[in-house]
């Protein structure tokens, strides 16, 4: 059965793997799933044949046999209940595993994405300075926090689960040298999943596309 994943045709990311397909692709590499990559711009994103996968006309989207998915999370988790690698056996320690999944998306990238929302959509507004250092307060506090669970193991719930991917998915969007100053180990956790080689896979996969796309444009 093939797997057909969609991404941007052109990320605005440039290369840097942070756009939502980038979870979903390591998630299938770390799984050894084979996947198609459909590439849409943002006006395929918005066409009723789209529309039908996600109704918010966004990317990531999943077909899976008969199933169609959308959010990167669902589709994460989706992956790794249907595909072994991903979840603990044992049901406390894959409940505790999944709870990380839903750590990362509701408890800490809420503060990653809404410090760089201001940055993006209110960097020249006159309130922006003061606000700025209750964002990055609030980021500190969960890293801080983060670290200190995380202590120092390799992983957040024994091996390396799909809540370390999602843990480490919403990470990335931080600026390394700027906001993990105060957490060395936050930092080598990172880098210790980007040494995956799913990781890696994925990766070089959707910076070929990047450079394909530079290379139409030019
Ligand atoms: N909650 C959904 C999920 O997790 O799947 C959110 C999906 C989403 O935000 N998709 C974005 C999208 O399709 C792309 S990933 N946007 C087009 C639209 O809404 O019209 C978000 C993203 C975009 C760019 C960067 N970047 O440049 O760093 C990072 C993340």
């Amino acid at each position: 059965m093939t797997i057909t994943i969609t991404a941007f045709e052109q990320s605005p990311d440039r290369g840097r793997g942070l756009a939502r397909d980038m979870p979903v692709r390591w998630a299938l590499e770390e799984v050894g799933q084979s996947y198609e990559v459909k590439l849409l711009s943002f006006a395929a994103m918005k066409e009723p044949s789209h529309l039908v996968l996600h109704p918010f006309g966004q990317i990531p989207t999943m077909e899976d046999g008969s199933l169609g998915l959308f959010e990167s999370g669902a589709i994460v988790f989706h992956i790794a209940e249907r595909y072994p690698g991903l979840l603990p056996v044992d049901p406390d320690a894959r409940a505790r595993a999944i709870g990380w999944m839903f750590a990362a998306m509701s408890t800490v990238e809420p503060v990653i994405v809404e410090r760089e929302m201001a940055f993006l959509l209110e960097g020249d507004k006159p309130w922006h300075a003061d606000r700025l250092p209750l964002l990055n307060a609030r980021v500190r506090d969960r890293l801080t926090q983060l670290a200190n669970r995380l202590a120092d193991a390799e992983w957040l719930e024994g091996a390396f689960s799909a809540g370390d991917l999602m843990m480490v998915t919403v990470l990335r969007r931080l600026d390394r040298a700027e906001m993990f100053d105060a957490h060395p180990d936050l930092s080598a956790y990172v880098e210790r999943a980007e040494k995956r080689p799913a990781f890696k896979r994925a990766f070089d996969a959707q910076y070929a596309v990047y450079l394909q796309s530079r290379r139409g444009a030019g």
